[in-house]
């Protein structure tokens, strides 16, 4: 929203603790209770992606590569490449630790980390030479993109990936982002 301009309200709703889940609070708004989540119109709309390309829509297609023009199908597949395929071997690779390591179910842990490996080879290829994913502006490929860098980030999986992580710096440098943070507070565990 920071990188749209655009005017917004936040409503705060904590994870549990323990757990790390959503709790009741979230539950009540949606039968998953799944962040992001934004209301539209009177309902709760999730899936970052959707989220993503909806408030571009609604803010005159700002943040996007939109219908008819150059690039629509590279930046719609990055977009959707994020959480559509990094997200879930990265978040098992960043929850395998937390349940008692993956160590013990070997193929298991060979598939996730050549999984992650894979993926953040091809972002790092890809980033090569370029500032943003899609053409020559940040878009909302790039937002959806940057919290899952900043989670591999933190357990040190960009380290030998210099292209995704000087992208993931730019990103994290910009005002908009910046702004973000001192409203919301961190994306990503601190410390
Ligand atoms: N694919 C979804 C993933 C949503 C998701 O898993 N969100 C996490 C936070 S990053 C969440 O709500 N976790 C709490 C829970 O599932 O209880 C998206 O892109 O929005």
């Amino acid at each position: 929203m920071e990188e749209l301009g655009a005017d917004y309200k936040i409503v705060e709703h904590h994870r549990d603790a323990q757990t790390n889940r959503s709790q009741e609070d979230m539950f009540a708004l949606h039968p998953i209770a799944k962040a992001p989540a934004i209301e539209v119109d009177g309902r709760i709309m999730i899936e970052s992606g959707a989220i993503i390309e909806y408030l571009c829509e609604i803010n005159d297609g700002k943040l996007a590569i939109n219908a008819g023009e150059k690039d629509r199908s590279a930046y719609l597949e990055w977009l959707h490449f994020a959480e559509g395929t990094v997200a879930m071997p990265m978040l098992m690779a960043l929850l395998g630790p937390r349940f008692g390591g993956l160590d013990k179910l070997p193929l298991m842990k060979g598939f996730i980390d050549g999984e992650v490996s894979k993926l953040l080879d091809y972002i790092d290829g890809h980033m090569e030479g370029r500032e943003f994913l899609v053409g020559g502006e940040i878009t909302g490929a790039d937002i959806n993109m940057e919290y899952l860098l900043e989670l591999g980030n933190l357990v040190g999986l960009l380290n030998e990936r210099p292209n995704a992580k000087a992208y993931l710096q730019r990103l994290m440098a910009r005002d908009a982002y910046e702004k973000a943070i001192e409203i919301g507070g961190p994306l990503t565990p601190t410390g």
